[in-house]
């Protein structure tokens, strides 16, 4: 008997939760990210930050429909946001609003969506992303088509779309990832690894040692990444999706993060999660790690610290002002938008509706 293939899966780490950089700030210039850039990061994850524990209070006080927090996963979603070409195309899942807001989309319309309203789903910052998508894992295939269309037309553009741990064990992912292989196609998988899947664990979820390693099985490589790191997810998204730019194929990034949140509004995880785990998640979370790391390099002191935190605020008070102040749609968009042309069992509802005002 002989190997006739061998595999493995790497993991990479550049800042870890101590802040300590696994290079010096010099060298990660030549890799591309300046002292600029880790304030920018910085600056990006607060603001979602700050507009995660808005959107959870405008829930809690009847303003907001059902909201899936992003808690703890904003270096992953804003690593994604910031390295990604205007001209590429984001696949979202529904926890991916910090991407969605680096690329464009306000936060006017990620609050209008989670309000209900559909006109939010009709993101206005790059027209050309997809709108949030609730199936878990549909949107694999969704990037699919997308990634085989700019292969055929020879367009030098990526799709990205985001993926949960507990997605990684549908039908459609793996699908996916067998279509990305077969066709050696410009799509970038990214498995947000956060440990649950509403109240399933990541132990229950699969017998992979990895999530990644199942990109092998559709005929391409994956690897892990410190989801907490942004500088980190950063080098190796750019990688990747430099690579898919170039013709090289997919790739799947696994990033391994933690959900610091409930499910969603409508979940409570004290009820199936330990509470010394969440604890030892908060000492590993990303914000914290690139806060010290700014501080103890002197690139930004503790009111400037201060500033951009209040600038964050005012930035999402209005946006939300905006929101409240959005004019509702009349009820007859209910039935408008589902057909080209209206049934008559909905222009019969439709009627009644107007009738009874
Ligand atoms: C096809 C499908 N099956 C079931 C559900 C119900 N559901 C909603 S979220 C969720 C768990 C998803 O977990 P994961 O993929 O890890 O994403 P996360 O919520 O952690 O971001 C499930 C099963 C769904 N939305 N879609
Ligand atoms: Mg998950």
């Amino acid at each position: 008997m002989k190997t006739i293939a061998t595999f493995s899966v790497k993991y990479s780490q550049s800042l870890n939760p101590a802040a300590e950089l696994n290079t010096s700030l010099e060298q990660l210039a030549t890799a591309g990210i300046h002292s600029s850039d880790l304030l920018d990061f910085y600056q990006s994850m607060l603001l979602i930050r700050t507009f995660d524990t808005k959107a959870i209070a405008l829930q809690r006080t009847g303003r907001l429909g059902t909201y899936p927090s992003c808690l703890g996963q904003e270096a992953i979603s804003t690593a994604i946001g910031k390295t990604m070409h205007a001209e590429d195309v984001f696949i979202p899942g529904y926890r991916d609003a910090a991407t969605l807001i680096c690329r464009g989309t306000t936060m006017q319309q990620i609050l209008l969506y989670w309000g209900g309203d559909e006109r939010g789903m009709n993101f206005t910052g790059n027209n050309q992303d997809l709108p949030y998508n609730v199936p878990i894992a549909s949107q694999c295939c969704h990037s699919i088509g997308i990634a085989y269309a700019f292969k055929l037309r020879r367009e030098p553009r990526v799709a990205v779309v985001v993926c949960g741990d507990g997605g990684t064990s549908e039908g459609d992912f793996y699908e996916s990832l067998n279509a990305a292989g077969t066709w050696q196609l410009p799509v970038v998988f990214v498995v947000i690894n956060n440990q649950w899947a509403i109240s399933v664990p990541r132990s229950k979820q699969s017998g992979c040692t990895t999530l990644a390693q199942k990109a092998i099985a559709g005929g391409f490589s994956g690897e892990q990444v410190d989801g907490n790191d942004i500088i980190g997810c950063h080098l190796q998204l750019t990688k990747a999706i430099e690579n898919a730019r170039a013709g090289n194929g997919p790739h799947l990034i696994e990033a391994i993060t933690y959900r610091l949140s409930d499910h969603t509004t409508a979940d409570d995880a004290s009820r199936y999660r330990d509470a010394d785990d969440l604890q030892q998640a908060w000492r590993e979370e990303p914000l914290l790690r690139l806060r010290n790391l700014l501080l103890n390099h002197q690139l930004i002191s503790e009111s400037q610290l201060e500033a951009i935190q209040s600038q964050c605020n005012e930035e999402v008070e209005a946006c939300v002002a905006e929101y409240l102040a959005y004019p509702p749609q009349p009820n007859s968009a209910i039935f408008e938008y589902m057909y080209q042309q209206m049934p008559c069992g909905l222009k019969q509802q439709l009627s009644e509706l107007e009738t009874q005002r």
